[in-house]
């Protein structure tokens, strides 16, 4: 840092009203900072504010899903399910954004375009679509890892005459609530096989005359097992408050389960049909995040658990062949992230239901009419691409950010995302990486990870305040230790064979591809640790001036 600083508009600029961005602007707020928050929605949410389709839920108990900075709101709502909808969680993020008063922070209707610092006065300039531009010391991004809709460049897409959306942009009334659409005697195509498009499907496959689901990868899905919390539950849930989040922070993903200690290769094969029997009948992530502690490690404990849930296929799908198309081949359990499901794989036993392979032949182009693949024409009413999201660094990517010396940080990560604990890049002084890549949250229960990283930076920034301190960068030597470590983690999982959300593969000019994880998989208590090692030694490992 060099050259006279001059006092920025705001201590702090905060993009994004979602969970963590909320959580974010109230904490500093609450440490007396001047901070604004920037948000594209008209209103706060985040992922529960654009995600509007229908049989968008909550995938961790809704009771394990919470603001840590006013834990005494949790307690206060009442969970009608055990894995809320979204309209509930939308309705406890308006409650949450009440109780914490943060609305008067925020710009809504509002985005980022740029964002550049500025050396000689070490601010961060940020521009605005409004045309405004502003100043401020510290930038704080919590867009959220899934909030960049990805959708194909098929070509004619724009020449399709029915209705076509991205799940992420479901279509709304003038007010801004999410429209239903009446699927009834119409024919509805489904791109994507993904968490969302596993949703997706089992509804409108009720109501649509004819449901086509386009097909490129199967996943390992597994039952959900929601059912309604009665009053009586809630009341002992809401007993047990504190126990419940204590533990969820000590599990790696802030989901409630650990994993069994053993490890499937050293268990009896009736041992373990009992073992996964009960954890496909249980509710929620067990099946994946407590089964044997080897799931993730060893090819061989990994196939005794798919080919369970194989079996499982089988036995809920009525047609053969269309069972065996709905079982992956190209990735282990839970390599990738395994969609809950409500009656998926009994949709496929409706007559009006299709499972269209397009992995064998894929998608040419679309018309006015519909879908053609390389088997033929299919014509539609209504698509919906469930086709996912530019994962972690899309939607810093969607904003023009640049570092000292002019430096993009879409050219700093064009190999994959080199940071320090995935909460800052060297060259891009004080802007925090909240949820973002290779730190402890975005692999994770965000609602309770993008909390505790919030209030990590919170202490780093009153600790550089109450210090004269206003300048923070990522030292060379502990990026480097960060991020080779990230990357070495990753390689040993199973996980490393998989396509994933969270694996991004770039194509380099000369056609070679670089594939590079994007979340960082050793666990959120040994990632808070080790946060917590930096700051109790005056956060060693950032450049502080
Ligand atoms: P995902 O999990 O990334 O799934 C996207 C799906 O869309 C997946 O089946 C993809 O197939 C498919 N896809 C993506 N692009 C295309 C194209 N061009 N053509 C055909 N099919 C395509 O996103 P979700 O929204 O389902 O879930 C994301 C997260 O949101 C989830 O983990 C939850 O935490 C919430 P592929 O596997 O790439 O062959």
């Amino acid at each position: 840092m060099s050259g006279v600083e001059t006092k920025p508009d705001y201590d702090a600029i905060v993009i994004g009203a979602g969970v963590t961005g909320m959580n974010q602007t109230y904490l500093l707020d609450r440490e007396g900072l001047r901070v604004l928050g920037i948000e594209a929605g008209e209103d706060v949410g985040g992922t529960w504010y654009w995600n509007r389709y229908p049989g968008c839920r909550l995938d961790t108990e809704s009771y394990t899903y919470g603001y840590f900075a006013l834990s005494g709101i949790i307690p206060e709502w009442d969970w009608s399910e055990t894995f809320a909808g979204q309209p509930e969680m939308l309705r406890y993020a308006n409650y949450a954004a009440d109780k914490m008063d943060v609305r008067r922070h925020y710009k809504f209707r509002t985005k980022v375009e740029s964002a550049h610092y500025d050396d000689l006065a070490n601010v961060w300039k940020v521009g605005l679509d409004s045309g405004e531009k502003l100043t401020c010391r510290f930038l704080i991004s919590a867009t959220g890892p899934l909030s960049a809709s990805r959708m194909p460049d098929y070509a004619g897409i724009e020449e399709f005459k029915g209705e076509a959306f991205h799940t992420s942009r479901w279509p709304t009334d003038d007010e801004g609530n999410p429209q239903t659409i009446d699927f009834t005697g119409k024919r509805v195509g489904v791109i994507g096989t993904g968490a969302t498009g596993v949703q997706i499907i089992p509804i409108a496959a009720h109501t649509a005359q004819d449901l086509y689901v386009f097909q490129r990868t199967p996943n390992w899905c597994t039952p959900l097992g929601n059912m309604p919390l009665e009053k009586d539950e809630m009341d002992l849930i809401r007993k047990r408050y504190p126990t419940i989040l204590e533990y969820v922070k000590s599990t790696p993903t802030a989901f409630p389960y650990h994993r069994d200690t053993r490890k499937g290769t050293e268990v009896s094969e009736a041992e373990r049909e009992v073992f996964f029997e009960q954890l496909y009948n249980q509710p929620g992530y067990g099946i994946w995040l407590s089964g044997f502690r080897d799931l993730l490690l060893s090819k061989e404990s990994n196939k005794f658990l798919a080919d369970f849930i194989a079996k499982k296929i089988r036995q809920r799908v009525t047609d053969p062949a269309v069972a065996e198309k709905l079982i992956p081949t190209d990735h282990p359990f839970g390599a990738k992230r395994v969609p809950m499901e409500t009656n998926y794989y009994e949709a496929y036993n409706q007559a009006n239901v299709h499972l269209v392979d397009i992995k064998g032949a894929p998608i040419q182009h679309l018309t006015p009419k519909g879908i053609v693949t390389a088997d033929g024409a299919y014509d539609l009413d209504v698509i919906i691409f469930a086709t996912g999201f530019d994962a972690v660094t899309g939607s810093l990517d969607r904003i023009d950010i640049t570092g000292k010396n002019g430096q993009r940080l879409k050219d700093a990560w064009a190999d994959g995302p080199s940071t320090f604990l995935g909460l800052q890049a060297r060259g891009f002084p004080n802007f925090f990486t909240l949820v973002g890549p290779h730190n402890g949250s975005a692999f994770c229960n965000v609602g309770v990870c993008g909390g505790l990283q919030g209030e990590w930076v919170t202490r780093m920034i009153t600790y550089m305040r109450d210090r004269g301190l206003t300048f923070s960068e990522a030292s060379e030597a502990a990026e480097a230790q960060w991020t080779e470590a990230v990357y070495a983690d990753f390689a040993r999982t199973l996980m490393a064979d998989a396509n994933a959300w969270w694996v991004k593969t770039t194509t380099k000019p000369d056609g070679s591809t670089v594939k590079r994880t994007l979340v960082y998989v050793g666990g959120g208590p040994e990632y808070r640790k080790r946060c917590e090692e930096v700051a109790y030694s005056d956060y060693a490992g950032f450049e502080l001036a």
